[in-house]
């Protein structure tokens, strides 16, 4: 949760528009789409203003797909430009909307008019790093601080039980725990879940391998737990050894490599710069089963 507030002075053109999307973290464009079309969002963005608010716009329904062309070649031409298909959320006082994450938008135009607007997140993979906070609540908010609490020390047990079903080569323990961290999820749910899991490994390898030659805002990625994601930071990382970890990546390194081109790319409104990742397609051979049957070829 955070207030966003107007700034002193004009800032025209806003955050320029953008997906809550950190490729390299989460998934090519096309298997998030398909894992929100078959089992809804994993985390969704909440804007409340206390005064009227018409600051963010969307392109309704680009959550689900890529970037069209024309997309692609306005945000190249300047990202902070109104772009076709791009609508004003109009908001008074109290009013709220929800949008996903994967949602192209912009914080239009940042002016120095009064703004006091609550910018939420509510992921299925909660977490909060502090509770500290809690003491200053109601009873009933407190409740639900606590449930999310508990619900987050599950996913974790759950995370760590399903790697652990990777190092063992569990294929059954593996199915189930996909079913423990998001019960009824669909094939494309899994997929999507699989491919966090693989970030999961690389993060923790990350961290157990001080040596490892990364990036520092890498390396600090993997430190902070990610509400999009599976990430559940360095105390959780701690729960393994370096040997382990080893075997983790050993397991995930194939899928890792199907999802990178051996050229940088760069497609613009993602959360990122020019990388080797996919940004939109889910290479064939990407999903559970294929996961699964790798160790087996692997040795
Ligand atoms: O100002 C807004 O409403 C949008 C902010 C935003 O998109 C962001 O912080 O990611
Ligand atoms: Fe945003």
């Amino acid at each position: 949760m955070m207030m966003m507030c107007n700034p002193v002075r004009d800032w025209p053109g806003g955050t320029g528009w953008h997906r809550d999307v950190y490729p390299a973290d989460m998934a090519p464009m096309d298997a998030l789409a398909s894992d929100f079309t078959e089992n809804g969002p994993k985390y969704v963005q909440w804007n409340v203003p206390l005064y009227d608010d018409s600051v963010l716009w969307v392109v309704p329904g680009s959550h689900r797909r890529r970037n069209t062309e024309q997309e692609t070649a306005d945000l190249l031409d300047d990202i902070k430009k109104p772009i076709v298909g791009g609508t004003p959320v109009e908001l008074n006082a109290g009013d709220g909307v929800i949008y996903s994450n994967f949602l192209l938008h912009t914080g239009s135009n940042y002016t120095t008019k009064k703004r006091r607007t609550i910018h939420g997140g509510h992921t299925v993979f909660a977490y909060y790093d502090e509770l500290g906070f809690t003491g200053n609540l109601s009873p009933w908010a407190l409740q639900r601080f606590e449930d999310s609490s508990r619900q987050s020390e599950r996913l974790k047990d759950n995370t760590e039980n399903i790697l652990r079903a990777v190092i063992g080569k569990d294929a059954i323990a593996y199915r189930a725990e996909l079913e423990s961290i998001q019960p009824g999820v669909g094939p494309n749910g899994k997929t999507a879940l699989t491919i966090y899991l693989s970030k999961a490994a690389r993060n923790i390898r990350i961290l157990k391998d001080p040596d490892l030659y990364v990036s520092v805002s890498r390396r600090k990625r993997a430190m902070s737990p990610n509400p999009t994601n599976l990430n559940w930071g360095s105390e959780f990382a701690d729960r393994f050894t370096p040997e382990e970890s080893e075997i983790l990546w050993d397991r995930f390194e194939t899928l890792d490599t199907a999802l990178q081109d051996d050229m940088e790319m760069y497609e613009p409104g993602f959360r990122t710069g020019p990388m080797y990742y996919y940004f939109n397609e889910l290479p064939d051979g990407v999903d559970t089963e294929s996961f699964i049957e790798s160790w087996e070829s692997r040795g």
